[in-house]
């Protein structure tokens, strides 16, 4: 093949977000849009860096993914990259990228430098829908602050990339490798099956035995929603050819370049069919499984659910914290820490105090966790929004969640499930609460609003902060509430590069452990959405069974004049509650 010089210019808006670049297909498909995206981080990482490297290149298999392929297969060939890896029709889950980064060794011996990863993650898919996508480094995670930073300023002063045009498409459908050859010598496309080394990871971290006897027992019952996206390709080989689980214990599980038209986050407005299912929500099954778990998009988001019970991600870290050494092979040796998202709920904290383990609190977004696993500081942590995970890989781990929690449910039972009473969810959460006190929480979100008004009420609430009569305020509000103890807004030192982030959330902690939390979410793709996080501490073991958003209402109320959401935002009540 031949090298292609094309002519470009800067396209406004490429900065990557929380996780990525995430726009409109229509935005994606405007002409040199991905191509100059793709340049900018080619150049941000340096030609020495890319020539001759290996590049993972897979995603979701949302709409435009097999496209977006072809192009950064000819722009990869086209700067030097030795060789393309592709799971099998473009379908890797975030967490299989990151383990394939890690782990895959190639035929001929070689293993990769980094990942370009095609998901815009829970958004929704299809032609007018998102499409995303994110670099990740040769550590399996993704590329820190740093290097997002280069990539943006490159894409403001871009003026020409580099691309194979007559380089044939590959198909991406066929397991194999391609050759090819081109002014720097061969050029090798590699495509593998999207699965395998990903399954054979988690059989090296958990106790596959103990699982399926668990769902072998006849007390058990189990059921998967991957909502129709990419985690349906791990599924099935994972649940029901290894654990024995039955086919119809899945549901949703073939991965669909639209989800299916659905909006592929794993909570209990979107994953209706799973909820009812549970027992949960305005259909409820009647005669719901023990065991119910969801996917997002890209397979790293997980719900947990019990029987009529739902499980708050920030409870699930906590527990899986708590559990993991006894529970999970992996771990038995002890944890190095645990690390939570500064909006994520104070439970995880109570256990690393307890078992006397190094703790952290980092700025949302799972790229802050990966410093502090490569420096051996941490083994699980995790995000309330439905982001659980551990340093077996550096993404978050859906699937790795639900192995996680069946392997606490198979510890807890492995004497009684010959006919005893089975452990359910439900108690496992309440044992856990009746000794370590529950964190109710809540978040309200504010989905695309109008970007001036998120703007106002997060300039107003920085005001507020600093006000010396917040107190008085609030009292005026609600005399139910504790005092504001101090405010800020996060900013977080990394302590292994000593890195600085700031303007991550705007933060209220009362002085009984209460805490509310606003911020501008990173991830979407129009206008703002605020976030609103809500916390309170219980550790009274005879008050921790309340309805969560009726233990919360005085604090919501207080969260909402304060801010005056309403008055800046025109919205009297959130898009989504979780
Ligand atoms: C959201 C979540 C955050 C998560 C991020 C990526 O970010 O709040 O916790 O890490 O999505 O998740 P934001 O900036 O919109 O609040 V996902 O599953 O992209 O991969
Ligand atoms: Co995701």
């Amino acid at each position: 093949f031949k090298v292609n010089r094309v002519e470009s210019s800067p396209i406004e808006g490429q900065k990557p977000g929380t996780s990525g670049l995430r726009k409109k297909v229509k935005v994606f498909t405007q002409p040199h849009y991905l191509h100059n995206f793709v340049q900018s981080t080619f150049n941000a990482l340096s030609a020495e860096k890319v020539k001759g490297s290996t590049l993972v290149v897979s995603g979701d298999g949302r709409y435009y993914s097999k496209d977006a392929i072809q192009i950064i297969i000819k722009m990869a060939a086209a700067n030097g990259v030795r060789r393309v890896w592709v799971g099998q029709n473009g379908l890797l889950s975030t967490p299989a990228v990151s383990a394939v980064v890690r782990e895959r060794v190639g035929a001929d011996g070689s293993k990769a430098n980094g990942a370009f990863i095609l998901t815009a993650s829970h958004n929704p898919g299809g032609p007018n829908e998102d499409f995303g996508i994110k670099y990740n480094m040769e550590n399996g995670g993704p590329a820190p602050e740093g290097i997002t930073d280069k990539i943006f300023e490159n894409t403001k002063i871009i003026k020409e990339y580099f691309i194979a045009e007559d380089l044939p498409d590959v198909d991406i459908s066929a397991i194999g490798i391609s050759n090819f050859s081109g002014p720097d010598g061969q050029f090798d496309v590699d495509v593998f099956d999207s699965a395998s080394d990903y399954v054979k990871l988690m059989k090296s971290i958990f106790d596959f035995q103990s699982i399926q006897k668990l769902i072998a027992s006849p007390q058990f019952s189990f059921c998967y929603d991957a909502l129709h996206g990419v985690a349906g390709a791990y599924a099935k080989r994972i649940f029901v050819e290894e654990l024995g689980a039955k086919e119809s214990s899945l549901l949703n599980c073939v991965p669909k370049e639209d989800f299916g038209g659905g909006h592929p986050d794993p909570n209990l407005t979107y994953a209706k069919e799973l909820v009812s299912r549970m027992g949960l929500g305005k259909n409820p099954d009647s005669n719901p499984p023990e065991f119910g778990a969801a996917a997002d998009g890209d397979a790293d988001r997980n719900m947990i659910l019990g029987k009529r019970f739902f499980v708050t991600p920030s409870d699930s870290v906590a527990i899986i914290a708590a559990n993991a050494v006894q529970a999970i092979p992996y771990f038995s040796s002890g944890l190095k820490g645990v690390a939570r998202s500064m909006p994520t709920s104070a439970a995880l904290d109570v256990v690393a105090t307890s078992l006397n383990l190094k703790f952290f609190e980092v700025p949302t977004g799972w790229k802050f966790f990966g410093n502090l696993m490569d420096a051996g500081l941490c083994s699980v942590c995790g995000e309330e929004s439905f982001g659980t995970g551990s340093d077996h890989i550096r993404e978050k781990d859906g699937i790795w969640a639900v192995l996680a929690w069946l392997s606490i449910l198979a510890h807890k039972n492995k004497d009684n499930l010959n006919g005893g009473n089975l452990v359910t969810v439900e108690d496992i959460v309440k044992q856990h609460w009746a000794t370590f006190g529950r964190h109710y929480y809540t978040r309200y979100d504010y989905e695309n609003v109008d970007a001036g008004a998120a703007k106002e009420v997060m300039a107003h609430l920085v005001k507020l902060q600093s006000s010396v009569t917040i107190n008085t305020t609030i009292k005026g509000i609600r005399s139910d509430v504790a005092d504001v103890a101090s405010a800020d807004e996060f900013e977080y030192k990394d302590p292994v590069d000593g890195s600085i982030s700031k303007n991550q959330g705007i933060r209220y902690l009362f002085e009984d452990g209460s805490r509310l939390v606003f911020r501008l979410s990173g991830t979407g793709s129009e206008g703002a959405t605020i976030r609103l996080y809500i916390e309170q501490y219980e550790k009274d073991s005879s008050k921790t069974g309340r309805d969560s958003q009726e233990a919360l209402a005085p604090l919501v109320d207080v969260a909402l004049k304060l801010s005056k959401m309403e008055e800046h935002t025109g919205r009297s009540a959130p898009t989504v509650i979780t």
